[in-house]
């Protein structure tokens, strides 16, 4: 296995043992090679630092993908600041709660929401707020262009020191912050680099947002980690995905990417003949999908399985059998146990299905600013309470079959229902709602609502959803809200989810794919 190294001498070794080697390109020919990713993420590390930016302070982050924002990235990595992605969805509303709860020494904010956002940041004791567009424009340029390409840098206090702060909504409805350590970012990096065969000859086509592990920790550090490449799309689109094939020899996707690409006509075993591997994660890959694509293309798409709070869990084996519908064995150094869900017992049979849990050195280090959270989601012996239903095989296989907790996961987004609950309950005329997720032929899943309006009270769709779109992100917005006369519920008062679920089953199959 390579050797888990700290993430800031990834950077400084392949700069050093391969400077002229390929780390980025893009579609439009800028091309960074890793003696200009030092350079270039020194900096910025020495621009941050001039802002009083220590290790451990935190910096959030809300910007276009560009590479200026993978610079950033980086730059916080070497100089052991918390990186603190914000989704570039999130409401000025989430934003507000995202500053408070981290509160950053710098927010990094695209130019157009200076204005919106300033006083947030003010009011969070924000010491700094700069800007970055999507073409690098905006204030941090200015102060990067003026900084030491080679500073002074220190990366912190030691492995376990934080790197990064990612929020993920829970069950309660409120975000929460997962602490990742250095060693959560370098142990899985070294174990996914080296599970996937990653080489200095390999170039990754990411086509993922910046602001969630999938993309950021499992794309940018394995490449990172192994010294090979990215070809950097500013978003998915399948049919710039599949012109970009050529150019790549691995794509990591969410089942959405997947079901967007079979649609496009000239997906075949020509047009991804370069490509050795493609990834699938962040939400179940359907059979159908794995073997239509299998069919199209000839490759077996790979499926792995991962959380916020612990980076990569499992893979399908790179070489041996990649079983569609499994999300494969635990990655090397990492647990999985599957445990009764009532009792907590563990599961020694194969294929018994119970809640997932797992350990290891990905693992991360609990929520920010919230032990007790934190407590509630491990066990007595230390293990993490995934939240997802699964089995383990008689091959060692792990097959994620549902979840315990209710989340809905809409595109590779995760979206927790008691948050938007709270939003339509706090709507004026709305006495009462549930959402849930039902199957949507583009994300998935498909966010739905129920709503029972107040006595004598006229509620429209559409004004529901224009409400809900200036709290929420849009993703985490219903694509359809009914309005029902009451919610159904069981004996003890609890609303009936899967009733709702089976109800709603076919709301959205006479869509299209898109
Ligand atoms: C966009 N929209 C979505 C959506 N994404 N709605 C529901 N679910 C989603 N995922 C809405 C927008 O709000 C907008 O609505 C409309 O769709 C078009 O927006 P868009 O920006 O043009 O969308 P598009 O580019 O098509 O985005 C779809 C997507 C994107 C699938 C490419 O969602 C995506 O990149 N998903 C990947 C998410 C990801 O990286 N997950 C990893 C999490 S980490 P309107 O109303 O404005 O028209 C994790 C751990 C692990 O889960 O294991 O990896
Ligand atoms: P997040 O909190 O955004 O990191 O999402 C993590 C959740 O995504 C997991 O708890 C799973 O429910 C789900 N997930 C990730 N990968 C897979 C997969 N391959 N199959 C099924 N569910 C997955």
């Amino acid at each position: 296995m390579l050797p888990a190294s700290d993430p800031a001498d990834w950077v400084e070794s392949a700069a050093r043992d391969r400077p002229h080697g390929l780390f980025l390109k893009t579609p439009t020919g800028r091309e960074l090679t890793y003696a200009l990713l030092r350079d270039q993420s020194g900096r910025f590390a020495a621009a941050l630092m001039r802002l009083g930016v220590v290790p451990g302070d935190r910096v959030a982050v809300q910007v276009e993908k560009s590479v200026e924002a993978v610079l950033l990235y980086v730059a916080c990595l070497r100089m052991g600041a918390v990186f603190v992605p914000i989704n570039v969805a999130n409401t000025p509303h989430e934003v507000d709660y995202f500053l408070r709860d981290s509160q950053p020494k710098v927010a990094v904010i695209r130019p157009a929401d200076r204005e919106l956002l300033e006083p947030s940041a003010t009011h969070a004791g924000v010491h700094h707020v700069e800007t970055l567009g999507a073409d690098g424009e905006g204030s941090l340029l200015a102060l990067v262009r003026q900084a030491d390409e080679d500073p002074n840098l220190s990366r912190g206090s030691g492995a376990n020191s934080l790197a990064a702060i990612v929020y993920t909504s829970g069950t309660t409805g409120r975000s929460k912050g997962a602490m990742l350590s250095r060693v959560n970012l370098a142990s899985n990096a070294a174990v996914l680099a080296e599970a996937w065969h990653f080489t200095n000859r390999d170039i990754l086509l990411h086509a993922l947002p910046l602001f969630h592990v999938h993309g950021l920790f499992a794309a940018i550090n394995t490449v990172l980690a192994s010294g090979s490449s990215l070809l950097l799309l500013p978003k998915f689109d399948a049919a710039l995905a599949l012109k970009h094939f050529p150019q790549v020899t691995v794509f990591m996707g969410v089942p959405t990417h997947y079901t967007r690409l079979l649609q496009q006509t000239g997906l075949n075993a020509h047009a991804t003949a370069g490509v050795r591997l493609f990834v699938s994660g962040s939400a179940p890959l359907l059979v159908e999908t794995h073997r239509e694509f299998l069919q199209r293309t000839g490759h077996t798409i790979l499926e792995r399985y991962g959380m916020t709070e612990t980076l990569m869990n499992t893979s399908n084996p790179y070489d041996g059998v990649r079983k569609p519908g499994s999300v494969g064995p635990p990655l090397a150094g990492i647990a999985v146990r599957v445990v009764d869900g009532t009792t907590g017992a563990v599961e020694p049979e194969a294929d018994v299905t119970g809640t997932l849990e797992v350990a290891g050195p990905n693992v991360f280090a609990g929520y920010w600013q919230d032990p007790e959270k934190t407590r509630g989601e491990f066990t007595a012996d230390g293990w993490f309470k995934t939240g997802d239903l699964g089995r383990i095989d008689c091959d060692g296989y792990v097959h994620v079959v549902g979840r315990a907790k209710d989340l809905v996961i809409s595109g590779g987004y995760n979206v927790y229902p008691k948050e938007v609950e709270m939003e339509l309950n706090a709507l004026s005329g709305v006495l009462e709602s549930a959402v849930f997720g039902v199957p949507h032929p583009d994300f998935g899943e498909g966010v739905t609502a129920v709503v029972v309006p107040q006595p004598a009270t006229v509620l429209s769709e559409a004004d529901i959803i224009n409400s809900l779109q200036t709290r929420l992100a849009r993703y985490k917005v219903p694509k359809r809200v009914l309005l029902v006369d009451e919610l159904p519920r069981n004996t003890m008062g609890k609303v009936q989810k899967n009733v709702l679920r089976s109800v709603y089953a076919s709301l959205y199959s006479g869509l299209s794919g898109r």
